[in-house]
C-alpha cells in the first residue's frame, strides 16, 4: 500500500510574497504552489485530510509566548502605519535584541510593533503575512494527524507541510519556517509512548531548530545531512560536525555536512550512516526536504530522483513506524516526482 498523504488546504494561505536577503528584497521560493505540485505527484497514494488538535504538544515544543506572538502579530502589524505608510503588509522585523544588543541585561518588551517584530524571529527572509499562522498551525496538523496514522498502526505516514519547519526553535522563526512540523511530531510519538525517537533530516539545509530543540535531550536523536554551512551556506552558524548534543543529549545529534556539489553516491552513502544511527528508535521522524536535487534553486548539491528513492529503501528497511514530513525543495517541475521517489523507495 503506498504511503498515505496527509495535508491540508489551509497550507496554501501563507504567501510569502518576498525575502529581505542581503538588504534586497527577492522573490520567495516556498510558495503555495508547492503544495499543488506534490499532491499532484503523489495521486497514487490515498488523501487523508488533516484535522484538528489542540495546542498541547505545540506549546510544549515551543514556548507559549512565541506561539501566542506568531498568532497575533500580523493583526498588530495591521493596525499600526506600515501598510499605508511605506506599502508593507508584511511583518519585517529591523532591529534583533540578540546579545551583541543585550549584552546580559533583561530588555524591556518593546512597545512598538516593528521593534517587538525581531523579537522572535532571527532573519530578514522569513516574513509573517496574512494566513501565515493559519498555514503554519495547519501544517501542525498535518503533522499531529500523519502521527496519529502511525500510532494507530500504518507503518508509515506522510504529512505534506507547508511552511517548513526545521529552521524553528523553541522561541523562534527563520530559514522559511514558523512551527517546527518534524519536532512536533516527534514529541507526539514520544507523548504515544515511543521511547525513543529519531530524527533523520533529509533537506539540503541544516535543521538548527530540530537540533535546538532537542539539543539536551538523551530521548530524541537528530542527525542531519546538509551542504556544509562551513562553506558559506545558511543557517551559517549550526550543522557543523563537532555539534552533537550536550548534557542527557550528549552523541544524540550527529551532523553530515557535504562539500557543495555533493551527488547521489556519497550522498546516499551519509544517508546510510544516519539510518546506522537511528538504528534501533522505537520511531523515526524524516525531515523530508527535496532541496538536495540538482536542478533546486536554493542549493548546491546534485541529488537526483534515484537517491531520493535509495535514501527512501533505507530508511524504510529499518523496520521503523516512521512520520515523514514536509520540508524545503523549491524546484517546482520536480518536486512532486522527488518527494514521490522517496515514499516509493521507503515503502
Ligand atoms: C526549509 C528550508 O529549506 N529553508 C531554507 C532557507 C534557506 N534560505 C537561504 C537563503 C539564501 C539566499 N537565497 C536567495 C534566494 C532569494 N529568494
Ligand atoms: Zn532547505
Amino acid at each position: 500500500m503506498p504511503i498515505p498523504v496527509v495535508w491540508s488546504p489551509e497550507t496554501r494561505r501563507h504567501e510569502p510574497m518576498r525575502e529581505v536577503w542581503v538588504g534586497v528584497p527577492t522573490d520567495g521560493t516556498e510558495v503555495p504552489e508547492r503544495v499543488d505540485r506534490i499532491l499532484d505527484a503523489l495521486d497514487g497514494h490515498d488523501r487523508v485530510e488533516a484535522g484538528p488538535h489542540d495546542d498541547g504538544v505545540l506549546r510544549r515544543v515551543h514556548a507559549p509566548a512565541f506561539v501566542d506572538h506568531l498568532a497575533t502579530i500580523h493583526a498588530e502589524w495591521m493596525q499600526g502605519p506600515y501598510d499605508g505608510l511605506v506599502g508593507q503588509d508584511r511583518v519585517v522585523p529591523y532591529v534583533f535584541p540578540t546579545s551583541a544588543m543585550t549584552q546580559g541585561m533583561p530588555p524591556t518588551r518593546a512597545a512598538a510593533t516593528h521593534g517587538r517584530a525581531g523579537q522572535f524571529g532571527y532573519d530578514t527572509m522569513t516574513l509573517v503575512g496574512p494566513g501565515t499562522w493559519e498555514a503554519a498551525r495547519a501544517a501542525v496538523d498535518c503533522a499531529l494527524t500523519a502521527v496519529d496514522l502511525v500510532t494507530g498502526g500504518d507503518a508509515a505516514a506522510y504529512a505534506l507541510c507547508r511552511p517548513p519547519g526545521h529552521h524553528a526553535t523553541r522561541d523562534g522563526y527563520g530559514g522559511s519556517c514558523y512551527l517546527n512540523n518534524s519536532a512536533i511530531a516527534a514529541q507526539a510519538l514520544r507523548d504515544a509512548g515511543h521511547s525513543t525517537v529519531a530524527v533523520v533530516d533529509l533537506d539540503a539545509h541544516h535543521g538548527n531548530g530540530t537540533q535546538a530543540i532537542f539539543w539536551e535531550r538523551g530521548d530524541v536523536r537528530y542527525g542531519s545531512l546538509h551542504v556544509d554551512p562551513g562553506a558559506g551556506w545558511f543557517p551559517h552558524y549550526f550543522g557543523h560536525a563537532p555539534e552533537r548534543g550536550a548534557g542527557d543529549g550528549e552523541g544524540t545529534t550527529k551532523n553530515l555536512p557535504l562539500p557543495e556539489g555533493t551527488g547521489d553516491g556519497p550522498w546516499v552513502e551519509a544517508v546510510r550512516e544516519l539510518a546506522e544511527f537511528a538504528a534501533g528508535a522505537d520511531a523515526l521522524v524524516v525531515s523530508l526536504g527535496v532541496d538536495a536535487a540538482a536542478d533546486d534553486p536554493e542549493s548546491p548539491l546534485q541529488v537526483t530522483a534515484d537517491g531520493y528513492a535509495a535514501a527512501g529503501q533505507l530508511l524504510g528497511s529499518l523496520g521503523i513506524p516512521a512520520v515523514v514530513v514536509q520540508e524545503g525543495g523549491y524546484h517546482l517541475d520536480t518536486i512532486g516526482g522527488l518527494v514521490a521517489a522517496y515514499l516509493d523507495g521507503h515503502g
